[in-house]
C-alpha cells in the first residue's frame, strides 16, 4: 500500500510506550493487551487531531456547504485499525508493534465495536461518513451516544439471549466531549401565544428541560488529511435547574430531572424495520434532532448574516423518517427565534432537508399517536398541524373534491402523525436506495407524492466501503488485487474491472482461489474458538449473515437444509457437493417468530453435525453475535452470499455488495440491489431464483396465494414441513416450531413455499457449478472485478451532485 502519509515508526513506539506509562503507570511489558489498544490508540488520535483542526479551519475559511447526516443510527464497527487503514500507515503500525512484542490483530480485537445501529441503515450511515471523508466533503453525521448499543447476542441451549453491551465501559479514546457545544432541549408543558408589536409570539411554557451534551469522533479520510465530525449527544440534567430544586429542597424532582435525561440516551432499540410507538423513542428523535438543528444554526450564524441564505450553506439529509422532527424544528427555530414569517420559514426549510426512504415495509411505517405527540412536543405539534393544514388545501387545489388523495396524503389522519408524508411535504428531496426500491416506491407505495412532484423523486443506489470491507476485511485479498492492477482502487473502485483478463487466466485463478482458501481457515477457526465446531474449509461456504427478519427469509435457508438432509438419508443416488450452510443474526427482542427461527436453525444443526451417516457432508453453523468486527472475516471467506428476501421486500441490501467485492456468487431473488448485481456481473455469473417483484405485488394484489396447493401436490416440501412438528429437531417439546408450521401453511406472507422449488434448483445449480473449479474461479474472479459500481464513494459522489451541491475541499498540513 502507498504510504500517503509519514509515518515516524521510532516516534511512534516511544509514544506508545510514553502512554503505557503516563496512563497505567506501567512499563509496556506488563501491559494488558487492552492497554496496549488504548497506548495506541491516543498516539493514534495524537495525528488524527492536527488533520482535525486543518480541516475545519479550512471549511471555515472557504465557509463550505456542508451536508449534516441526520441517522438515529451509526453503526460504525471498531475504529482503530479503519483509522490506521485511513492514515495509510496500517502495516507500519503493525510493524512497530511487532517489535514491541504485540500482534496488531489481537490488539485491535480489544476493542468493542461502536454498534450504535441495528443493521442495513445504520451501517450504511458509517460507510457513507467514510466515503464523504474520503472524497473531501464537508460533513458532520449527527446521532445519539446511546450508552448501550446493540444488544450482545449469546446463544443458550440454541436460543438466543441478549445481554446489554456496555460498550463504554473501558473508555472510548477517540471520542471528545464538547461542553461548550452542549444546547437544551425542551419536552412537554403547554404553549402560550404572546402578541407583539401586532404579531404573535408562540411561547413554550412548563417545560422539562434536557441539555445535550455534544461528543465528537473523527471520521477519517483515506489518505487526504481530512477528518470529519461525527456528533452524538449525551443528555445531562439541567444544571441551573437541578440546583435550584436542591437549594429549594426538591430533591425529587431534582432527581427526576437526572433521571429523565439519563433515560433518553440509555439504549438503542434493536427494531430492525419494525415500528414500535414508545413515548421514550420519540423523545430520542426530538432530543437528538433539537439539539443537532440548533448547532447546525448556530454555526451557520457564525459566518453568515442573513438566514435566507441557509439553503446554500446546509442540508439536512434525513436519514428514513426517525429524524423528520427536524422538519418542524427548523421552522420552529426560523418562526420563533429568527422570527421569520411562515412562507419565508417553509421555502428555507423545504430547501434544506432531504429524506431517504429505507423500506416499503407496513410495519415498519412510523405513525405517532397525535396524543402522545402533541403532548410531549406541543410547539411541534402545533407547527405540524399547520403543515399539514396547508399541504391537504394544496392537494384539495390540485384534486379538487378527490378525497381519496387527502385520506393517502394528509401528514395528519386518523389520529396519526404520518411521519414519512411529513417528510416528503418538508423536503426538496426524496430518494430510494435502489432502482428497484425507487420504481416501487414511485409506482406504488408513494405514487401519489410522485404525481403531486415527480421531480422531487429520484434514485440512489447503496454502497459500501472497500477501505473497511476489503482492505482492512481481507488483506490478502486487497495487496493480490494492489499487484496486479496497482492500489488506486481503494479510491476509485471502478478500477476493479482491470481484474476482468485474469479471469480467464488459469495461473490467476489459483492464486484468488488459495486467497479464499486462505480466508476459509481464517473463519474455520474462529468457528472452532467460538462454537467449537469443525468446518472443512474444502466444503463450499454457503453464507446467510443479516438481520432476522421473516421478509428476509432466513427460514426458507433451513427449510432446505432440512431438505437436502432428507435426500441424503433417503436417496443413495443423491449427491451433493459438501457444503457449510454459515447463519449468523440477531432478532430484535420482542420478535417473538424471528427467535423461534433462530432456535429452529440451532436444533437443524445439532442433528444434523451430530449425525455420523451423511460423512460431514452438510454442516450447519450459527455464529453468534453477529456484528461488523466478525462480518469483516465472514464477508472474506464466503463462497455463496444467500440473498433470499421475498421479491420487493428487500429495499437494497447491502451484505450483497460486501460479499460480492470478496468473490461470492450472489444466490438470490431479483430484489433490491441483487438486480444491479446481475446487471453488472452478467446473468451468468450469479443464481437467480423465485417469484419476481411484479408477480409477488401481483398476488398481493389479488389476496396471496394458496400454500395448501403447495403442501399437497409436493412431497418433499410435506416432509420438510411435518418434522417441523413431529419432534425430529425437538424432541422435548414436538410442538415447540407449531407456529413455524402454521405460517407457512395458513397464510406463507412471504412466499416461501411457493419459491421452495426454485430454491431447491438454485441450489442445484451453484453445486453443479462449484465443481467446475475453472468456471467457478472465473466467476468470483468477475464478481469482485464488476463490484466497482457498489462502492459507497459512487453513492456518495451522486448524492454530493445531485441532492445536496457539496464542493471538495483540500486539506494540507502546515
Ligand atoms: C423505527 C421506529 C421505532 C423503532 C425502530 C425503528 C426502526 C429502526 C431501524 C425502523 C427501521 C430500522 C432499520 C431499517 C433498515 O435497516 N433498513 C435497511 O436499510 C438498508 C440501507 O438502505 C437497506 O439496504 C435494507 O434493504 C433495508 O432493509
Amino acid at each position: 500500500m502507498k504510504k500517503l502519509i509519514d509515518f515516524d515508526k521510532e516516534g511512534f513506539k516511544k509514544e506508545v510506550i510514553t502512554n503505557v506509562k503516563t496512563l497505567y503507570r506501567r512499563p509496556i511489558e506488563e501491559a494488558t493487551p487492552q492497554q496496549v489498544f488504548q497506548a495506541v490508540s491516543y498516539a493514534v488520535k495524537d495525528d488524527i487531531i492536527d488533520r482535525w483542526i486543518a480541516t475545519h479551519k479550512e471549511y471555515e475559511k472557504k465557509n463550505v456547504k456542508t451536508v449534516y447526516y441526520l441517522s438515529m443510527e451509526f453503526l460504525m464497527g471498531r475504529a482503530l485499525g479503519n483509522n490506521l487503514i485511513n492514515l495509510t500507515y496500517y502495516d507500519a503500525v503493525k510493524e512497530a508493534l511487532d517489535e514491541l512484542g504485540f500482534d496488531l490483530n489481537l490488539i485491535e480485537d480489544q476493542e468493542p465495536d461502536a454498534a450504535l445501529g441495528n443493521g442495513g441503515l445504520g451501517r450504511l450511515a458509517a460507510c457513507f461518513l467514510d466515503s464523504l471523508a474520503t472524497l473531501g466533503y464537508p460533513a458532520y453525521g449527527c446521532g445519539i451516544r446511546y450508552r448501550y448499543g446493540m444488544f450482545k447476542q449469546a446463544i443458550k441451549d440454541g436460543y438466543q439471549i441478549e445481554l446489554p453491551d456496555d460498550w463504554l465501559k473501558d473508555g472510548n479514546p477517540f471520542e471528545i466531549k464538547r461542553p461548550e457545544y452542549a444546547v437544551e432541549v425542551k419536552f412537554g408543558g403547554y404553549v402560550r401565544v404572546e402578541n407583539r408589536d401586532g404579531r404573535n409570539y408562540f411561547i413554550q411554557d412548563g417545560y422539562q428541560t434536557v441539555r445535550a451534551v455534544p461528543y465528537d469522533v473523527p471520521v477519517v479520510g483515506y489518505g487526504n488529511n481530512v477528518v470529519n465530525t461525527l456528533r452524538i449527544w449525551d443528555a445531562e440534567a439541567d444544571q441551573e435547574f437541578c440546583l435550584d430544586s436542591f437549594d429549594k429542597g426538591e430533591y425529587e424532582k431534582a432527581v427526576e430531572q437526572q433521571n429523565l435525561a439519563k433515560t433518553i440516551v440509555e439504549v438503542l432499540y434493536p427494531n430492525d424495520n419494525h415500528y414500535a410507538g414508545k413515548e421514550l423513542r420519540l423523545r430520542q428523535q426530538y432530543f437528538f434532532i433539537s439539539a443537532s438543528v440548533q448547532r447546525a444554526i448556530l454555526k451557520f450564524k457564525e459566518k453568515n448574516s442573513d438566514i435566507h441564505n441557509l439553503p446554500d450553506k446546509v442540508t439536512f439529509q434525513m436519514n428514513d423518517t426517525h429524524p423528520t422532527v427536524a422538519v418542524a424544528e427548523l421552522m420552529r427555530i426560523l418562526m420563533d427565534e429568527e422570527g421569520l414569517e411562515w412562507d419565508d420559514a417553509w421555502d428555507i426549510t423545504t430547501r434544506t432537508c432531504a429524506y431517504t426512504n429505507h423500506t416499503i415495509m407496513a410495519e415498519a411505517l412510523e405513525k405517532w399517536p397525535i396524543e402522545l405527540f402533541s403532548r410531549l412536543l406541543p410547539r411541534i405539534y402545533q407547527i405540524v398541524e399547520e403543515i399539514n393544514r396547508r399541504f391537504v388545501l394544496k392537494i384539495q387545489s390540485m384534486y379538487p373534491g378527490n378525497q381519496d388523495k387527502v385520506k393517502n396524503m394528509a401528514i395528519l389522519y386518523d389520529g396519526q402523525v404520518k411521519m414519512a408524508h411529513l417528510a416528503i411535504a418538508g423536503s426538496y428531496s426524496v430518494n430510494g436506495v435502489a432502482a428497484l426500491h425507487t420504481k416501487i416506491l414511485e409506482e406504488r407505495e408513494l405514487k401519489d407524492f410522485y404525481e403531486m412532484r415527480p421531480e422531487q423523486f429520484n434514485n440512489k443506489t447503496n454502497g459500501i466501503t472497500q477501505r473497511r470491507f476489503l482492505l482492512h476485511g481481507n488483506p490478502l485479498l486487497a495487496s493480490w488485487i494492489t499487484d496486479k492492477i496497482g492500489d488506486e482502487w481503494i479510491v476509485k473502485l471502478s478500477n476493479l474491472k482491470k481484474l476482468k483478463v485474469y479471469a480467464t487466466d488459469e495461473k490467476y485463478q489459483q492464486e484468488f482461489m488459495n486467497i479464499k482458501y486462505q480466508n476459509k481457515i481464517r473463519l474455520a477457526n474462529y468457528i472452532k474458538e467460538h462454537n467449537g465446531v469443525d468446518v472443512d474449509p474444502r466444503s463450499i461456504f454457503d453464507v446467510q449473515v443479516k438481520r432476522l427478519h421473516e421478509y428476509k427469509r432466513q427460514l426458507l435457508n433451513i427449510l432446505h437444509v432440512m431438505y437436502q438432509y432428507n435426500e441424503l438419508k433417503t436417496n443413495p443416488s443423491y449427491d451433493m457437493y459438501p457444503t457449510t450452510y454459515i447463519f449468523g443474526a440477531k432478532a430484535s427482542a420482542g420478535y417473538k417468530r424471528a427467535k423461534l427461527i433462530i432456535k429452529l436453525i440451532n436444533s437443524v444443526a445439532d442433528v444434523i453435525n451430530n449425525d455420523a451417516s451423511i460423512k460431514g457432508k452438510i454442516k450447519v453453523v450459527f455464529i453468534e453475535n453477529y456484528r461488523v468486527s466478525n462480518a469483516e472475516l465472514i464477508f472474506a471467506a464466503a463462497d455463496v452470499s444467500e440473498q433470499i428476501s421475498t421479491a420487493s421486500r428487500e429495499a437494497s441490501g447491502t451484505g450483497n455488495m460486501k460479499f460480492m467485492l470478496n468473490g461470492a456468487v450472489t444466490l438470490g431473488t431479483m430484489d433490491g440491489a441483487n438486480v444491479e448485481i446481475v446487471e453488472e456481473v452478467g446473468e451468468e455469473n450469479a443464481v437467480i431464483f423465485g417469484l419476481r417483484a411484479e408477480e409477488v405485488m401481483k398476488y398481493e394484489r389479488e389476496g396471496g396465494y394458496n400454500p395448501k396447493d403447495i403442501y399437497n401436490n409436493d412431497a418433499a416440501v410435506r416432509t420438510v414441513l411435518t418434522q417441523l412438528i413431529n419432534g425430529m429437531y425437538s424432541s422435548d417439546d414436538p410442538d415447540r416450531f407449531r407456529d413455524l408450521y402454521d405460517s407457512l401453511i395458513n397464510e406463507d406472507v412471504y412466499f416461501i413455499l411457493k419459491d421452495f422449488a426454485s430454491y431447491v434448483e438454485a441450489h442445484r445449480k451453484i453445486d453443479t457449478l462449484y465443481r467446475d473449479e475453472k468456471n467457478w474461479a472465473k466467476m468470483v474472479m468477475l464478481n469482485t472485478a464488476c463490484s466497482g459500481k457498489f462502492s459507497s464513494d459512487r453513492t456518495i459522489e451522486e448524492y454530493a451532485k445531485e441532492i445536496w451541491n457539496l464542493k471538495k475541499v483540500k486539506v494540507t498540513l502546515d
